[in-house]
């Protein structure tokens, strides 16, 4: 797994009397699903910390050399001293260096015995979409075949899990984007929908400018006037949680109004019958009541959408983080079905992802579901294929799972004992995160694969220091569908190991070594294919070779002759019959409703300095000194009602528990509605007080809507 070999060129340049080193290499970002390019230029002085300098590259094909400020620092978590460079041991005073010898010994001797105990089952593994395909991959076969446990699953269960499954049940096929990028520019109107574009894929904006210099218009759905806005030719200020019932009304509308595509309709749709039924029962007048969204503008929103040749509908967590994502995903994929408009440039629907790899991280067998390619590990033929890949029975394989906050439920419920966790930081990022707090507690045995210590690594008997983007050859499948290969660049710090290798060599003391034989990422990779092919993610085409040589290679791509898939669904969408679903969406108000005791909406998400759980970009002292702490986003109205002063503390209170937060006034944000970032843990950490109602078929939290109460925090400051 020594892939240490992406060294583009070196010059020496004599600097007075000091010879100063300087070599560029290409990496990319570890942070969006973006995937931005970049040149690493590294300066080394004799007797001085080499000097990092980041640059975007221009050779990208997506992103033309653009970095976001993140970017720009993306080589300070991997090289900050605080990195984790030996693993550890939890003992009497704390975390303690070990050998990874004994670590791997004493972690096998545990898991041995909790399993002989407690059955297999009680071991659990939980991933993230931050790893590339290939770690992705080892991490589902380590659990199913060294664990032999039912028990994996990963953050992007609280990311985009809704998106995946509305678009699985409305097109028989999951990938975020079914489009590439280079088509935005060739849509008319584009709805965006709770997507905070502007702050989470800057580098991707110059699609839409581009677009709006062709003459389109941009329709921007949000409780709050964000960055994005700044694109937006209408802003639909929707309360949190009412996107069903807004798109509701603009269906009516496009129906009444005779925007609805008949022929298309007829030939490529099933459902319409039930959906026009349906329409007939809302009243707009109730549509405008629980939005809060005038009439005026959801007539002229679906006016502007039904009247445009081409039209998009992209969605994002604002509406799919909630106990009714996957409903509210139907709903937005009904927009584009009734009206024909998908299938060709400048049309469709289209998630945005999220993590570096959200969309490979999802398909090759981290979830509790799934195996590799998007098989189903309930599914006896897609059991066949890929157990006979692995070379075992297909009933060795273990059955399904449990979504992400159920497995820290089972732990809570010590139902299971022992769980590895792999490039995440549950405690920060999972909702009501008391219960996994107090969950973790309770374990037999926790070991972290990480890069740093975090919240989480708070709770673990072992703490395994792993590799870093820069350190660590893959795959990532970016926001398009498009496979992108990032080589390692440099060193892993003091005895860091590969993720790739941890697992290996763990499997190895578990006596299920023989199924981890490998020399390279590549060789997983090529095994990844073979497992995948025939597959609906279908990576078989797909080589290093391929991507090295630039090829733009989005999936499915069956066979190395094969170009890849940029655009989906032009002639048939991929239900065994060609036909997309229409869904029948009853609107469905957040599962907590605003009321005396607790009369805001609570809503949570991003901030453009800092990402996720807070663990990377809280290493970097210049994205820490620009936003160094959450703040509690409220309209001056609201503000005054409490009694809260803008730079002041309040109080913000869930049922499920209370913090403290700095107050930042805004007349961006509607006067009934909070918005609070969730990159920080502890004492500032936004999920203790989130709502873990979970989306009845996809298991995803109500992470963007939940009723507070806010007061003033008296003798803080
Ligand atoms: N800077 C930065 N960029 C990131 C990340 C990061 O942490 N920081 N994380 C990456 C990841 S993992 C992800 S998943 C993506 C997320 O990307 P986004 O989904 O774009 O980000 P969020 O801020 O979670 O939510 C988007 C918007 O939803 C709005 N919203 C809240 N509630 C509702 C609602 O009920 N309806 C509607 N319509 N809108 C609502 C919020 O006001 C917010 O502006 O970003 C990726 N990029
Ligand atoms: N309230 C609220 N909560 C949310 C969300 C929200 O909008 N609101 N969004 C949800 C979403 S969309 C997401 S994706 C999750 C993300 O939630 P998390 O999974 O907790 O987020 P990250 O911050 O990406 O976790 C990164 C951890 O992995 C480590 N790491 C990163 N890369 C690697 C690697 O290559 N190898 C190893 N070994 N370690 C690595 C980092 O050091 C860090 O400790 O949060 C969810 N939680
Ligand atoms: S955070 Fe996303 S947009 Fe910014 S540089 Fe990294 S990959 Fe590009
Ligand atoms: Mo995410």
């Amino acid at each position: 797994m020594n892939g240490q070999d992406m060294v583009n060129h070196f010059q020496h340049l004599k600097h007075e009397k000091h010879e100063i080193k300087t070599s560029v290499h290409e990496s990319r970002c570890p942070y969006c699903s973006v995937q931005c390019t970049m040149n690493v230029h590294i300066e080394k002085e004799q007797h001085h910390q080499a000097k990092y300098i980041i640059e975007g590259n221009k050779a990208d094909p997506v992103t033309e050399g653009r970095l976001c400020v993140k970017g720009l620092t993306a080589h300070q978590p991997a090289i900050d001293e605080r990195r984790v460079k030996k693993p550890l041991v939890r003992l009497e005073n704390g975390l303690e260096p070990i050998e990874w010898g004994h670590a791997y010994t004493e972690i096998a001797a545990k898991i041995k015995m909790i399993q002989q105990k407690y059955g297999d089952d009680a071991m659990g593994c939980y991933g993230s979409g931050a790893l590339t395909n290939e770690k992705t991959y080892l991490f589902g076969k380590f659990a199913r075949l060294a664990l032999h446990t039912p028990f994996i699953d990963y953050n992007g269960r609280y990311c985009m899990s809704a998106a995946a499954a509305g678009s699985i049940q409305a097109f028989g096929v999951d990938r975020g984007m079914p489009f590439p990028l280079e088509d935005v520019p060739f849509a008319d109107v584009i709805i965006l929908a709770g997507t905070n574009l502007a702050e989470c894929q800057p580098t991707i904006m110059q699609y839409f400018r581009k677009m709006k210099q062709n003459g389109g218009k941009i329709i921007v759905i949000d409780p709050r006037e964000t960055a994005t806005c700044s694109l937006a030719d209408m802003h639909l200020q929707v309360r949190p949680g009412y996107d069903a019932a807004l798109v509701n009304g603009m269906l009516k509308v496009l129906l009444n109004e005779g925007y609805m595509n008949r022929e298309f309709v007829e030939q490529r749709t099933i459902g319409f019958e039930e959906l026009k039924q349906h329409l007939e029962h809302v009243s707009l007048r109730e549509v405008e009541q629980l939005t809060n969204v005038s009439l005026e503008q959801i007539r002229a929103a679906a006016r502007l959408f039904g009247g445009a040749s081409n039209a998009m509908v992209l969605t994002a967590r604002g509406v799919e983080q909630h106990a009714s994502g996957v409903q509210n995903v139907r709903n937005f994929i009904n927009l584009v079905l009734l009206t024909g408009k998908i299938g060709r440039q400048g049309s469709g629907y289209g998630a945005i992802t999220g993590q570096a790899n959200g969309q490979g991280g999802r398909e090759h067998g981290q979830k509790a579901d799934q195996l590799p390619g998007y098989r189903l590990i309930e599914n006896p033929e897609h059991r066949a294929h890929v157990a006979n890949v692995w070379g075992v029975d297909p009933t060795y394989l273990p059955g399904k799972g449990v979504s992400a906050y159920e497995l820290f439920e089972k732990i809570d419920r010590g139902e299971i004992k022992g769980l590895i966790v792999l490039a995440s930081n549950p405690v920060v990022s999972s909702p009501n995160s008391h219960l996994i707090e107090r969950a973790l507690r309770k374990l037999e045995l926790l070991v972290c694969i990480d890069l740093y210590e975090n919240e989480t690594s708070e709770a673990a008997h072992y703490l395994l220091p792993g590799s870093s983007h820069m350190e660590d050859t893959g795959t990532m499948t970016q926001l398009e569908g498009r496979v992108v290969l990032r080589r390692a660049m440099k060193k892993l710090p003091g005895k860091a190991k590969m993720d790739g290798t941890i697992l290996c060599e763990l499997a190895e003391h578990l006596g299920a070594g023989k199924w981890f034989q490998y020399t390279s990422n590549e060789e997983v990779f090529n095994e990844l294919r073979r497992a995948t092919a025939g597959g609906i993610a279908d990576y078989a085409g797909i080589s290093y070779e391929r991507l090295e040589k630039g090829e733009a290679l989005f999936w499915p791509c069956p066979s190395e002759d094969h170009p890849g898939t940029p655009r989906l669904f032009e002639t048939s969408f991929w239900h065994a019959d060609g036909k997309a679903r229409f869904g029948v969406v009853e609107h469905q108000s957040p599962k907590e409703n605003r009321e005396m005791r607790y009369p805001y909406l609570l809503t949570t998400g991003r901030v453009l300095q800092h990402y996720n759980a807070g663990v990377l970009t809280r290493m970097s002292s210049e994205l820490n000194a620009r936003v160094p702490e959450p703040l509690l986003e409220i309209h001056p109205d609201a503000a005054s009602e409490i009694g809260l002063l803008n730079g002041g503390y309040a109080n913000v209170q869930s049922r499920r528990g209370s913090i403290v937060l700095k107050v930042k006034l805004s007349k961006k944000i509607r006067s009934d509605t909070v918005f609070v970032g969730f990159h920080w843990g502890s004492e500032k950490c936004i999920n203790r007080l989130t709502n873990p109602m979970l989306d009845p078929t996809c298991r995803m939290p109500e992470f963007k809507a939940c009723a507070v109460r806010i007061t003033p925090a008296k003798g803080v400051r």
